[in-house]
């Protein structure tokens, strides 16, 4: 990775962690529509890997991945009027959180039933071969969620027919309230199917970034998926409505060691590179006027209702 990626990789993250925090403060004043669902401690997660994407790849991101969407050129501003639920946002109101796609970006909006965007990817990647393109599709699944059927045929199916696709899996301690050894036989990783499979620090940015070229250039080379599991932990609830009272305080604290924004400071450090001083202020002050516009953005129009939702 070259001074300028790195440089960009830790934005992404300070952006993601410092944007999930507003998210927090607006939610505690009851003025977003539901919960809010964070990355902490999984940023290294969601950004590095879409850091070493091309332009041209195409993602499709879940609840823990909003860094990724930055990564591909998502603005706060949308997240916030997404959250806000209000007409001008990517969505007008119809969904929440982070489930917006954009074409443009080359994001596939994420999709609430788990496992599901495994078989729609494997798709992207199936047209991406059939068109002799060099681009490569990828998308995120939990260890809950690697539990589902889709997950299995759409893996399968990228195995069996080669595809340019990489899964990145979140082995990140809990699925709501329910840890890998109450759902899962084995680990993680043993869940490739054939997939060429790399299993790495998911808090250290450098090796996930590293990682993820690596199974990208595989995918370029025509030699199939990768299952990349990424190792890491969900420091706070399924959602900020969820106080983790079933995650050992002593867990909490052996992770909060392995913070990647420290890790990836002090990776940078040893290679002479330093971000702006000035970074996390210039990042807030923009954080704190896109709020202020998306808590001023106007609602949408009940005669809008079925607009975007149902087919005329
Ligand atoms: C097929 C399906 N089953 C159940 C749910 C409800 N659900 C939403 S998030 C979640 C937990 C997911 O855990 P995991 O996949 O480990 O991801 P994490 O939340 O840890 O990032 C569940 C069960 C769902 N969205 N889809």
């Amino acid at each position: 990775m070259d001074r300028e990626t790195a440089l960009r990789l830790y934005e992404a993250m300070l952006l993601t962690r410092l944007t999930e925090e507003r998210l927090v403060k607006l939610f505690r004043q009851g003025k977003t529509l539901g919960s809010v669902y964070r990355s902490l401690g999984q940023e290294a997660t969601a950004c590095a890997t879409a850091m070493a994407l091309g332009p041209d790849d195409v993602i499709a991101p879940l609840i823990r991945n909003l860094g990724s969407m930055f990564v591909r050129g998502a603005t706060p501003k949308e997240v916030f009027l997404q959250y806000l639920g209000r007409a001008t946002g990517p969505t007008a109101g119809r969904e929440h959180n982070n489930h917006f796609g954009s074409v443009a970006r080359g994001i596939i909006a994420p999709t609430s039933m788990l496992g599901a965007l495994i078989p729609v990817m494997a798709g992207v990647a199936l047209s991406f071969r059939q068109k002799g393109e060099r681009r490569v599709a990828m998308t995120w699944i939990g260890d809950g969620g690697s539990s589902t059927g889709a997950f299995y045929e759409g893996l399968n199916f990228a195995v069996v027919q080669k595809l340019p696709l990489i899964v990145v899996g979140e082995a990140n301690g809990f699925a709501f309230s329910t840890p890998p050894d109450r759902q899962m036989a084995g680990r993680m990783a043993q869940r490739s199917q054939g997939a060429f499979n790399l299993t790495v620090d998911g808090n250290d940015a450098a090796a996930v970034y590293e990682a993820t070229a690596q199974a990208r250039q595989r995918c370029l080379e025509g030699k199939g998926p990768a299952f990349l599991v990424c190792e890491t932990f969900r420091m706070k609830g399924h959602a900020e409505h969820d106080d983790q009272r079933y995650v050992d305080p002593a867990l909490l604290a052996q992770w909060a060691t392995r913070d990647p924004l420290p890790r990836f400071e002090a990776w940078m450090a040893l290679r002479g590179w330093k971000p702006d001083p000035s970074l996390s202020a210039r990042l807030e002050a923009r954080l704190q006027a896109a709020a202020e516009a998306a808590l001023e953005a106007p609602w949408p129009m009940p005669e809008t209702l079925t607009r975007g939702v149902f087919s005329t």
